[in-house]
């Protein structure tokens, strides 16, 4: 074992040891490191300024009470966090999710990819994270309006536009974003706009942030396709979850001539041949807040199968998950590639196993790893706050315009770095190495803080 290849196998000990219940956060930093092996190779600094060790450990974590009272006058208690891992080349940034499955080892692992994806962008933004294992589902608005309250009014101490700015994530969409910014707003009686991005278009949104993720997602897998010498005219495309990244992915996707055939929730699939109708998926999620069984209830073309992991037994050319983490293991990797998968980007965070992973870069199918491939959706979040710092309101098509260039750079700089690294083709190695030289060597100029 080399020196370095030892440091790497040091570093994942000294997170194991710290934390060894943290399973998705040791996931994500094996991922990382062991990919960026040929930089520390070539470069010993990165060792010598313990650069490693600096990176896993967050700046700074806060995790606090969220008292709230539900319609009936019961109270309730939740937990919330905010995870501010990196801030080497900008405020924290990234989003907030609201789910019962929220933990330190979920949201640490967010934050540590958010770090490397906002690196991509080349925006000024470090990396963050936050939420609470409170579960928005079937609850009132004027539960959800409470809770954000209760929730923002400790977060407050620890955000501002020049400090840290949480977005959306799962469970955290524009009705949970207003609730949010309101309380901030009051309670600090400043009308800080880009303290939240994902605002609403009346108070300081921006065009397309809705949009963004899923159509960045495609314009990536558009540019990875287009590299290898084919298009997505006619591919029949396979996709997980039905909420905001689904949704603006599927659009995209058929915008591009591609015909999506399935989508999600977390109990179960449907799968429609003829083509997913998309303005029913968001009659029924975004308007009805309603279950994706709905669909085929309303489709005649469509069936639904209970059970979310079925939808990789589905045969496809092009697969999007688009979900959440761990939603793809080796053997449902396999499926979708024995049944003919030659292109898989991730919309999803670490959707997809390290084994998963492992196997597609064996296949030597296209591969757009998540920081990559869904960065679409911070990218115009920071497109949201320069504009709300000139105080101006861009087009839609010049958000999209700008957002299109920047999937395009991402793609090619993960490209270029994977070639100059010596693994043709690996965008995980590749993306991983352009993220960290970035970040690392803004860490290096800034000094041991
Ligand atoms: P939404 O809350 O809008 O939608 C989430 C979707 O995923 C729903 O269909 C939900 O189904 C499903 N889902 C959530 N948890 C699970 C689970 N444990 N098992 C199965 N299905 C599940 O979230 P987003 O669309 O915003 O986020 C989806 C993914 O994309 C996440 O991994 C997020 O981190 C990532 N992402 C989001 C970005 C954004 O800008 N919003 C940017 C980049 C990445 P159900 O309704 O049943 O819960
Ligand atoms: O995972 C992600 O990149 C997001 N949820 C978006 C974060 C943001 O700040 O827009």
């Amino acid at each position: 074992m080399s020196e370095m290849q030892q440091y790497v196998e040091d570093v994942l000990a000294l997170v194991k040891r710290r934390d060894p219940d943290q399973k998705e956060f040791q996931d994500v930093v094996k991922e990382v490191l062991t990919s960026i092996l040929p930089v520390l190779e070539k470069n010993p600094k990165y060792k010598a300024n313990k650069i490693l060790e600096r990176i896993v450990e967050p700046e700074r974590i806060v995790q606090f009470r969220v008292p709230w009272t539900d319609d009936k006058g019961e109270i309730h208690v939740n937990r919330g966090f905010r995870v501010q891992a990196n801030s080497a080349i900008g405020p924290y940034k990234g989003g907030l999710r609201f789910h019962p499955s929220v933990n330190l080892s979920i949201l640490k692992f967010l934050a540590f990819e958010q770090v490397f994806k906002n690196s991509l962008t080349t925006l000024p933004i470090g990396g963050g994270k936050g939420g609470s294992d409170f579960d928005p589902k079937g609850k009132s608005d004027a539960e959800v309006m409470r809770f954000c309250q209760s929730f923002m009014t400790e977060l407050r101490r620890h955000i501002g536009s020049m400090v840290d700015t949480p977005a959306g994530d799962i469970g955290v969409g524009g009705r949970e974003i207003g609730y949010l910014f309101g309380q901030y707003k009051r309670l600090q009686n400043e009308f800080d706009a880009a303290v939240l991005t994902g605002k609403g278009i009346s108070y300081g949104g921006s065009l397309a942030r809705t949009e963004a993720t899923g159509y960045g997602l495609l314009y990536f897998t558009k540019a990875m396709v287009e590299a290898a010498g084919d298009t997505l005219q006619g591919k029949t495309v396979v996709v997980s979850g039905s909420g905001n990244v689904a949704i603006y992915a599927i659009e995209k996707a058929q915008e591009f001539g591609a015909k999506v055939v399935t989508c999600s929730d977390s109990n179960g699939y449907v799968y429609d041949p003829e083509g997913i109708d998309l303005a029913l998926v968001k009659q029924i999620k975004e308007v009805e807040r309603g279950r994706i069984k709905e669909y085929a209830e309303r489709r005649p073309s469509a069936t639904y199968t209970e059970g979310c992991r079925g939808v990789w037994s589905v045969k496809c050319d092009i697969a999007f998950p688009c979900a959440t983490q761990g939603e793809i293991n080796l053997d449902e990797a396999k499926t979708l590639i024995a049944n003919g998968c030659k292109v898989l980007a991730e919309g999803a965070n670490m959707p997809s196993t390290l084994e998963a992973i492992d196997y597609y870069l064996e296949s030597k199918i296209l591969f757009g790893p998540a920081k990559a491939a869904n960065a679409g959706g911070v990218a115009v979040s920071a497109l949201e706050m320069s504009q709300n710092s000139e105080r101006l309101h861009w087009t839609f098509e010049e958000v999209d315009e700008r957002l299109k260039g920047i999937m395009n750079t991402i793609f090619q700089n993960a490209k270029k770095r994977a070639e100059e690294y010596g693994v043709p083709g690996n965008l995980v190695a590749g993306a991983n190495i352009h993220a960290f030289l970035h970040v690392a060597d803004t860490m290096i100029a800034h000094g041991l803080v």
